[in-house]
């Protein structure tokens, strides 16, 4: 039960911080409906008796007064609608903007340097943490919170309105009708909390080996593996079927229960209403009144039921996103370098997430405004961590990193399933198309895309489809260009481009650099040329800087691969 409470408490908190009086005015919305809903079937009971009694003689129906009991009715109808019509507008209104602010906090949390590293490894997953769990949470308001509290409103009513006809009777049925009302739906909801969580395991493992097969189709088909994978995916369909399956069974029992114990509860009403009529404690349209009320009290625990089977999808969804709201809303950002430098690393040690070395160890550098910088190393000895601390997305364990904001071009070239056109503009969302062209040439990519039917606006499927390696690249470089930093940090910017390609890209860069300071990561002899000091980075540390003129900058050149 205090596992439950810890799970569920940031997000009840985030649902009342966020909409507290929309929440709390559709709880009431909806009691009142319920309640005007029993009053209603009561009352009419009651009418309907009453005036077939009165008719029964001619004096009694002469005076029977039918307008007021009408009125009522009438009343109490419309009372129902637009109490109905305010709690859909209230409660529906309410869970929307509870579960957009939920997505932007997730969002939020995963943009935290670390969170989307680690997430970036499973796709698939992340995008079933953001629309399943999400969605798996406006259950605990609609199917759980409301109605647990207006099925004990109902039965606390009904109870009030049977124990004015004797007060044992309010009692008994109040006692039995809440006790198995909440009881059963809490038993069902124990039984499906463990199939419900493997359903959801299940399908989230159905998600991501589809999306792997349909992604690595080739690379699975050359290595062996496309039987293989298509069995995984089958074993995955087959326990979220099983999970299913459990659910449904644990479903028919509760729609079982219900029924047994409504039966159950409105044969002994009737007795009761019955033998209290009998003895004329009661009079027979009263006795009518009470059986539909004790009818309209059950009702509503009835909907109850969906809430039950979800409650474990909601609770895990619940464990799962509950830490991700726990992250600070915004990060620290960069502390600013010294005036004239555009980052200063004193003695600083990093670690990747779970990872017991560090990838970094005593990095003691500086760079100056306007300086260029060759990082240059055995693959693997850190040079894109190197980047990455410096860009803040690795956060340094010893030591602080100052520096000034960067723009930092990833060794895999990302790009979006968007047109060639959106892709360059979500560097700068507002530059003009004479901009677009200038950074296109500059990347020497224009030549290639006015070849295109479509040109600039030729749409690329997702990763980049539709476009070489070299191509990609060239477009991450022309996103770079927009991008109006003091810093750029560029890991292995000209891989994959031929050299006579790849020697008119760097002169271009080296000239749109001008006036920035440039970290390069790379392993190629003509990328590390341009810069003014190298840095050969082994195991995590530096071991030697060298500057343009000296003799150890021509060697460490001659270690690069030429061209
Ligand atoms: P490259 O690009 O192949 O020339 O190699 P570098 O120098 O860019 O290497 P780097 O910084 O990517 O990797 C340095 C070490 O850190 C290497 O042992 C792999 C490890 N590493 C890199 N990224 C991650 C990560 O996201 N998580 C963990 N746990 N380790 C990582
Ligand atoms: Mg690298």
């Amino acid at each position: 039960m205090s596992r439950f409470a810890a799970d569920l408490k940031p997000i009840l908190h985030l649902f009342l911080a966020e909409r507290r009086r929309a929440l709390l005015l559709g709880a009431v919305l909806s009691a009142m409906t319920v309640m005007a809903g029993i009053a209603l079937l009561g009352l009419s009971g009651w009418f309907i008796t009453a005036t077939s009694l009165a008719g029964l003689s001619a004096a009694a129906a002469i005076t029977f007064d039918v307008f007021a009991p009408s009125a009522g009715i009438r009343l109490l109808a419309i009372v129902r609608t637009v109490a109905r019509y305010g709690e859909r507008l209230a409660t529906h209104d309410a869970t929307l903007g509870v579960l957009a602010a939920l997505r932007e906090r997730l969002f939020r949390g995963f943009a935290e340097p670390g969170a989307a590293r680690a997430l970036s490894h499973r796709p698939a997953k992340l995008l079933f943490r953001l629309t399943a769990d999400i969605d798996a949470l406006d259950s605990l308001y609609l199917r759980i919170l409301v109605p647990a509290a207006v099925a004990v409103g109902a039965a606390l009513a009904a109870s009030v309105a049977l124990g004015l006809m004797h007060p044992l009777f309010g009692l008994g049925f109040g006692l039995f009708l809440a006790g198995t009302g909440l009881g059963l739906p809490v038993i069902a909801g124990h039984a499906a909390r463990k199939h419900a969580r493997r359903r959801a395991h299940g399908i989230e493992a159905l998600r991501s080996r589809t999306i792997d097969l349909v992604a690595g189709q080739t690379d699975l088909l050359m290595a062996g593996r496309l039987a293989a994978q298509k069995e995984a995916i089958a074993a995955a369909d087959g326990y979220a079927a099983h999970a299913d399956d459990r659910l449904n069974r644990v479903e028919t029992g509760l729609t079982f229960g219900f029924g047994l114990v409504s039966t159950l509860l409105l044969t002994v009403s009737l007795l009761a209403v019955a033998a209290l009529a009998e003895s004329e404690m009661i009079t027979a349209p009263v006795a009518a009144l009470g059986l539909l009320v004790a009818f309209a009290a059950v009702e509503p625990f009835a909907a109850l039921r969906r809430g039950a089977l979800e409650l474990g999808r909601t609770l895990l969804a619940a464990r799962r996103i509950a830490p991700r709201l726990a992250v600070a809303d915004v990060t620290e950002p960069l502390v600013a370098p010294p005036p004239g430098y555009a980052f200063s690393l004193p003695d600083v040690s990093a670690f990747h997430e779970n990872s017991a070395v560090p990838v970094l160890q005593g990095i003691d550098l500086a760079l100056q405004q306007g300086e260029r910088l060759a990082v240059i190393g055995s693959s693997g000895a850190g040079k894109s961590s190197l980047l990455a601390l410096l860009s803040g997305e690795l956060p340094a364990s010893t030591g602080s990193v100052a520096a000034v904001t960067a723009t930092l071009l990833t060794q895999r070239t990302e790009l979006f399933e968007d047109s060639l056109r959106g892709n360059l503009l979500l560097a700068n969302p507002d530059t003009g198309e004479a901009r677009l062209r200038d950074v296109l040439a500059a990347a020497g990519l224009l030549a290639d895309v006015e070849a295109m039917p479509r040109g600039i606006d030729t749409p690329l499927g997702e990763g980049g489809l539709g476009l070489s390696g070299g191509q990609s690249r060239r477009l991450a470089l022309a996103r770079l260009f927009l991008r109006d930093t003091p810093l750029w940090l560029l890991d292995e910017p000209t891989e994959g481009l031929d050299g006579a390609n790849a020697r008119d890209v760097l002169c271009r860069l080296a000239a749109m650099a001008t006036g920035r300071s440039l970290v390069i990561a790379t392993h190629i002899r003509r990328e590390a040329a341009i810069a003014d000091r190298i840095a050969v980075i082994e195991g995590g540390r530096i071991s030697e800087i060298s500057r343009r003129g000296e003799a150890a900058f021509e060697k460490a050149l001659d270690r690069l691969r030429p061209d």
